[in-house]
């Protein structure tokens, strides 16, 4: 049964406003905020995504490309998996370079049989708008002005609330619960009251300089490359399409950055003394990624429940961010679902703490992939030896490399 959002006109102080009504409100239409969305209709709970940026601009928004084992299942448990099934490029490891030679980490040997998927976020978020919307969703884009309210821990008057602008009228939701996937940038983390909220960050003194090429990928899988000049990775969206990476100053300059000079640096920092090639192509878009590390804590206040980028940041070296969102939401629509359908209330007060446990695991791991492979300003002689050194025991002890592995295929979801 597919309810809408139940709507009427309330006047609130003196404007009348239309008003909405539904069990979970959504603060953004990202990975969290979609699967989310697709998670509770599955369990029968109605929910209204509400996005600030237009449908368009969020299925051409270049970001994340690895997709771990579970987030590729749960894609499919919610029926937005065909394409991604098609298209996508199963990978059962990855490559490590530095000193000019090759290594493979191989993740169907390390972690019996497990692997991972490059599909472009864009991809995902295309094809989880489009089999929401096929089932009934209402993801509100363009929306303006959103703000949030009577969503605490006082037993307040008002039902949770979302105020927001749509075609410039005023108009509010009101739900039971709200969920705040709003992102880095989003308005719910910082509408809980001081003091609650513990933040725990760390920034780098480097940033991720990305470039999509027309050229076909010159490795099969990705090659992660420690090289005196700093990182550079070799990623890919297609057998057409290259995804490379250059580690560059926070506030680099892209005017400073002519394809030239990038394609320069990546057969420098990627250069193989094994016979290897990097095939160049025409660069189709180019951007500066910032590198942070952050955790809020606890996730969730009253009625409101953070998820996804707006309640960690990790640096993208493990590629985990898009799946620790998946990996939030998952943990919340079950906690939703064993609230509707038995009144219980322990899973959504344990929200924070349970996805807490894995977040700072992942943390963990992405903190400790940046700092091996980066070039630090403030190292000297003997960090520069101590990093090559772990980068010999990583590739050469079966242990170290299983380490590696069981991490970026993906920890076990909670
Ligand atoms: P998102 O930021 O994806 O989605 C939040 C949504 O909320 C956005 O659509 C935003 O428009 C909307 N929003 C914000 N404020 C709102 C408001 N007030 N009202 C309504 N809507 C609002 N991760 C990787 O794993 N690998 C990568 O290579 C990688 N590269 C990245 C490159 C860039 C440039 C960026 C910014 C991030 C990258 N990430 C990468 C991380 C990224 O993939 C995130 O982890 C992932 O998108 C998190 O998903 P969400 O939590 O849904 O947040
Ligand atoms: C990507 O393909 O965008 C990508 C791959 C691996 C990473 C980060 C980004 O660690």
């Amino acid at each position: 049964m597919v309810t809408f959002a139940t709507r009427s006109v309330q006047v609130f102080e003196g404007i009348a406003q239309r008003s909405m009504r539904t069990k979970v409100g959504i603060i953004g239409a990202g990975p969290a905020g979609l699967v989310l969305s697709h998670l509770l209709h599955l369990q029968g709970i109605e929910s209204v995504v509400l996005e600030t940026r237009s449908r368009q601009y969020c299925e051409e928004r270049v970001r994340a490309g690895v997709l771990e084992q579970g987030t590729v299942d749960l894609l499919n448990e919610i029926g937005a998996g065909a394409r991604m099934m098609r298209e996508g490029m199963v990978h059962y490891g990855v490559n490590l370079r530095f000193s000019g030679r090759t290594h493979h980490i191989d993740f169907r040997e390390l972690t019996g049989g497990r692997g991972i998927m490059i599909y472009a976020q864009h991809e995902v978020i295309k094809d989880l708008v489009k089999a929401r919307l096929a089932s009934g969703g209402q993801i509100l884009f363009e929306v303006e002005d959103v703000s949030i309210r009577d969503f605490g821990e006082t037993k307040s008057s008002g039902k949770p609330t979302i105020l927001f602008r749509k075609d410039g009228e005023a108009q509010q939701l009101v739900c039971d619960f709200i969920a705040g996937c709003d992102g880095s940038h989003g308005i719910c983390r910082s509408s809980i009251p001081e003091g609650i909220i513990t933040s725990f960050e760390r920034t780098y003194p480097f940033a991720w300089l990305g470039i999509l090429a027309e050229a076909p990928p010159s490795s099969e899988e990705l090659i992660y490359s420690y090289h005196d000049r700093g990182f550079a990775l070799l990623s890919m969206r297609s057998p057409q399409i290259s995804r490379l990476y250059l580690q560059c100053k926070p506030d680099e300059d892209l005017n400073e950055w002519p394809d030239e000079r990038i394609w320069q640096e990546l057969h420098t920092r990627l250069t193989s003394t094994e016979g290897w090639t990097l095939t160049e192509g025409r660069i189709i878009q180019k951007g500066v990624t910032g590198m942070r590390s952050a955790v809020i804590e606890p996730m969730q206040y009253g009625k409101l429940f953070i998820a996804g980028d707006a309640a960690h940041i990790v640096p993208p070296t493990g590629a985990k961010g898009l799946n620790l969102a998946v990996a939030d939401v998952r943990v919340l629509a079950r906690a939703f679902s064993e609230y509707y359908s038995a009144g219980r209330q322990n899973p959504l007060e344990a929200y924070s703490i349970t996805c807490l446990r894995r977040v700072w695991k992942v943390q963990r791991f992405s903190w400790w992939m940046t700092s091996l492979l980066h070039r630090w300003e403030s190292e000297n002689a003997f960090d520069h030896r101590r990093q090559l050194a772990e980068l010999d025991y990583l590739t050469s002890s079966r242990a170290a490399s299983q380490t590696l592995a069981e991490n970026y295929v993906g920890l076990p979801m909670e």
